[in-house]
């Protein structure tokens, strides 16, 4: 009887509660647990193997001094050893890692430079959940997808530097690791380019509410700074040049690659046909390609039908079409897209594009589709057939301009919104669509438009923390994935979250976090 309890005892020490005890989000593929917990005191010994392993064990010295004073205090018992070790030959993959907690020691192993990264991201959240006592445990976790993105829209208002760092520090924890700048789009042109003084000096100025701000954008300084600051976190920045709509910033700025247009479409795509336009994009290529050492670009290429009328109007770009027996507008749209590819292709980077960049005979090898049309399954299946990667962004659950709780009206509703449980489920509904296509499949990312966007206390709300649900779905393994322990663990990162200041949206008692209001339209959006 006696044995039997002690072995039920044990077997309950060792899986479920741990899951649920271990504040740990992303929730690790696999963990197991083990008796006692090691306490950590100013007398922590931290070893490590040279390289990476002792860079980081420098800077987990320091971010653990806070448990170590408090313990001194308390006059608890010292000692017990850290040691940090990267090791190729352990075969681990990219990004993987091992944490293994007892009494008297802490192991942290990989075979990336992310790994163990990862490792120390683990053991600190672990450590300050726990208030410097880390139970005993074993961790073997990699990550579901390679792809874990959020993206920023700057263009409709922008935010700057400092918040851009701060969510950074946060997609770190959270082990995401790709951050998608749109950087381009109607209201302002974000980012410096010493050929193109007009972009900044023009086009940066105004936002999506008010078309007189002052010029908002980040220098060529700035952008090296933040893509240092990110690679440190072990995040790619990829920045967007949307193209060949959603171009208004950059065709008022310099009108001659304007594709025209009137009124409120004024300038809203480039002149699909000069010459003068693929070399204007060229040379801004040029200086983004320095910029940023991601493999990718992405060059959007999204809505274009929304404001190319004059495309149906320009006798130029009629006879162009008839000459190059582009058939239609749809036909020229695609010859853009596949002159961006080859643009993009000569600098040595692979283009993204929007969903509907499927459709323009680029070759596979050449592009990365990012499907966002949640009402188009069938984009994301022909891109698949065709042998194209996918990252899946699709609006429903995955656009952060959604509102998030039934009871709040500034933001998008299409058939419904957004809350934290669909972006947990997230992908289990579609995975009928993918299967098949994991090699192919990049992973997926939350992005975040910005017309009702204003200020950094909604930009906040519309965040967080949603953005904790996208880690866990993108990171965990579906059979690992449980939304109730999920909630039990979420009041670990949103204490966190608090100590950075952040505004964020309280699912467990929505009325103590009331939703700030938009700039212009304080109303729910449909469908639109
Ligand atoms: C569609 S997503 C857009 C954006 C808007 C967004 C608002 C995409 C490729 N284009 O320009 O900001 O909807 O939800």
């Amino acid at each position: 009887m006696k044995k039997i309890f002690i072995f039920i005892a044990l077997s309950l020490m060792t899986v479920l509660p741990v899951a649920a005890q271990q504040a740990l989000i992303p929730t690790p593929s696999r963990i197991q647990g083990g008796r006692g917990a090691f306490t950590i005191t100013s007398g922590v010994r931290i070893v490590s193997g040279g390289g990476y392993a002792d860079t980081l064990a420098t800077r987990l010295q320091e971010e653990l001094q806070e448990f170590g004073k408090r313990s001194a205090e308390k006059q608890e018992k010292s000692g017990g050893v850290i040691s940090l070790r990267l090791d190729k030959s352990l075969g681990m993959p990219d990004e993987a890692y091992m944490l293994h907690v007892t009494p008297d020691s802490i192991a942290l192993r990989a075979s990336s430079e992310s790994g163990l990264f990862y490792a120390r991201e683990a053991l600190l959240q672990l450590a300050r959940s726990a208030g410097g006592t880390v139970r005993a445990c074993r961790i073997d976790d990699r990550p579901r997808y390679a792809w874990r993105g959020f993206m920023l829209d700057e263009s409709r208002h922008f935010f700057g530097k400092e918040k851009v760092k701060q969510y950074l520090d946060i997609m770190a924890a959270l082990r995401l690791n790709v951050f998608h700048w749109h950087l381009t789009d109607e209201p302002g042109w974000r980012i410096e380019i010493k050929r193109y003084p007009l972009l900044t000096a023009e086009g940066a100025k105004g936002n999506w509410h008010d078309p007189k701000a002052p010029a908002a954008f980040y220098t060529q300084d700035d952008i090296r700074e933040i893509v240092a600051y990110a690679a440190d976190r072990h995040i790619m920045v990829v920045p967007e040049f949307d193209m060949p709509g959603h171009a208004t910033a950059v065709c008022r700025a310099y009108p001659e690659v304007s594709g025209g247009g009137e009124g409120k479409w004024k300038h809203f795509t480039f002149h699909p046909c000069k010459e003068e336009t693929f070399e204007f994009i060229s040379n801004v290529l040029d200086e983004i390609a320095a910029l940023f050492p991601a493999p990718y670009i992405h060059i959007g290429g999204d809505e274009v039908h929304y404001g190319n009328q004059s495309w149906f109007t320009d006798p130029e770009i009629q006879q162009f079409i008839r000459d190059r027996n582009l058939e239609n507008e749809k036909g020229l749209e695609q010859y853009f897209i596949r002159r961006a590819a080859d643009i993009v292709a000569s600098k040595g980077k692979t283009m993204i594009g929007w969903d509907e960049i499927a459709d323009a005979g680029v070759s596979p090898d050449k592009a990365v589709i990012m499907w966002w049309r949640h009402d188009r399954k069938h984009q994301l299946v022909k891109a698949l057939e065709n042998g194209y990667r996918v990252i899946m962004t699709p609006r429903r659950p995955l656009y952060a301009d959604f509102i998030q709780h039934g009871s709040h009206k500034v933001g998008r509703v299409w058939g419904g919104y957004n809350p934290l449980e669909d972006i947990h489920r997230f992908p289990a509904p579609i995975t009928n669509l993918t299967q098949g296509y994991d090699d192919q499949v990049m992973g997926m990312q939350f992005s975040l438009w910005t017309e009702r966007v204003a200020d950094p206390r909604r930009l906040d709300y519309m965040t967080f923390p949603r953005l904790i649900a996208v880690a866990e779905s993108a990171w965990t393994p579906a059979g690992a994935k449980d939304y109730s322990l999920f909630m039990q663990r979420l009041p670990a990162i949103l204490k966190m979250l608090d100590a950075k200041g952040i505004y964020y949206f309280n699912p467990f008692d929505p009325a103590s976090t009331p939703e700030p209001g938009a700039p212009d339209k304080d109303d729910v959006l449909k469908n639109g």
